[in-house]
């Protein structure tokens, strides 16, 4: 069994309890359908989420997310609970759930460093990086980006180079077929430390945390085939406890990272475009059209890349289509709640005229 403080527990949650506090602290390792895997004290148990707490919850944002931890009623014999109350969380990674509802989806909360698995190959996606890296930054917990399958790429230095010339963050080249980097990432991972591994479907996620457990505790695609292609293998989240200790939240593949209010993450990225961004002559300078643009001329100069420019531009339009359509909906909502509050004020002059009659 593994003590609270190897999964996480810190001052920071400890905080948070009650001095009497009688409900006994989880933390989430599997949102399943209808209840949740929930690492405790006393082993992994299942816990189902109150109804009192269902219902008190604005978005499905603030029930448990894997990562979470939140304080449960503890019934011994069956070793089952029941979710009282989430603690405020100390990261969270979010994206805007898929589909055209403008939501919120939070896939891992609580991690401290996010581990951003990418192949390593000649056709190496810099612009997928960099929206991983927002979404990273974003969540507060720091990036470690791990270039996987490092034995089917021969220009590495060349990668590395590239990456570095525009971040600065750790790179770790990795192969579970060699095993290059291995140790290098059993060194960095500690006891308690919460890792959550993200990226596409396929990059080898789940193999990486089969090895660094030592043992095949997660399913990974067996053979890939063409008919394979955009399968996920990986079809939950879950937060595993290392042997050695050290916590890894394994994700499945991502098909669509979309952004959710990044605009933080979004220029911690995009570093050198801070820096130009504040000598344009407008404040609310696009960078695309505007004479006394510093960024223009930066682009032109040389002094800003071609590629990242156009990166960081539809990325900043998504991030204000976003908040369009967040301003929309939460004056739709709005509406809503004038409109049940103005049905709710006539009942109750249609009750009190009923009464008097
Ligand atoms: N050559 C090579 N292949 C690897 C390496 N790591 C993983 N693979 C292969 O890549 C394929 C995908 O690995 P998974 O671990 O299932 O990938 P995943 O990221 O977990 O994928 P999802 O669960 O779908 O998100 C498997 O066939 C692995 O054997 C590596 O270092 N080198
Ligand atoms: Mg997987
Ligand atoms: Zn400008």
């Amino acid at each position: 069994m593994t003590s609270l403080k190897n999964l996480g527990w810190d001052d920071f949650f400890q905080s948070q309890l009650k001095t009497n506090e009688t409900l006994i602290p989880g933390r989430i390792s599997t949102e399943n359908k209808t209840n949740y895997f929930v690492h405790t004290e006393f082993g992994e148990i299942i816990a189902e989420v109150s109804g009192r707490l269902f219902f008190s919850t604005e978005s499905k944002s603030e029930l448990p997310k894997t990562g979470d931890w939140v304080l449960l009623d503890y019934f011994e014999d069956e070793k089952k609970g029941i979710i009282q109350k989430v603690l405020e969380r100390k990261t969270k990674l979010s994206r805007k759930a898929a589909g055209s509802k403008t939501e919120e989806q939070v896939f891992a909360a609580n991690v401290d460093y996010v581990m951003i698995v990418h192949p390593i190959d000649e056709s190496f996606n810099y612009n997928k990086l960099d929206r991983q890296l927002v979404v990273a930054y974003q969540s507060k917990a720091e990036p470690i980006v791990v270039l996987s399958k490092s034995d089917l790429c021969e220009n590495i230095d060349d990668i590395l180079q590239s990456i570095n010339d525009n971040h600065n963050v750790q790179l770790i080249p990795t192969s579970t077929v060699t095993n290059e980097g291995i140790d290098k990432l059993k060194e960095i991972i500690e006891i308690g430390k919460t890792y959550v591994l993200i990226g596409s479907s396929g990059v080898g996620k789940s193999t990486l945390i089969n090895k660094l457990f030592g043992k095949d505790i997660l399913k990974t695609q067996e053979v890939r085939s063409i008919d394979n292609k955009g399968k996920h293998t990986t079809t939950h989240r879950e937060l595993i406890v290392l042997p050695t200790g050290g916590l890894l939240i394994d994700n499945p593949g991502i098909r669509e990272l979309q952004l959710w209010n990044s605009e933080d993450g979004l220029s911690q990225t995009f570093g050198e475009f801070s820096e130009y961004e504040d000598q344009c002559k407008y404040k609310d300078c696009t960078h695309t059209v505007e004479n006394g643009c510093a960024v223009l001329f930066a682009l032109e100069n040389g002094e800003i890349s071609q590629k990242r420019y156009e990166n960081y531009l539809k990325m900043r339009k998504e991030l204000e289509y976003l908040e369009t359509k967040q301003n929309d909906s939460a004056a739709m909502n709005k509406k809503k709640k004038w409109k049940n509050i103005s049905k709710e004020i006539k009942r109750y002059y249609k009750d009190v005229k009923d009464q008097n009659r």
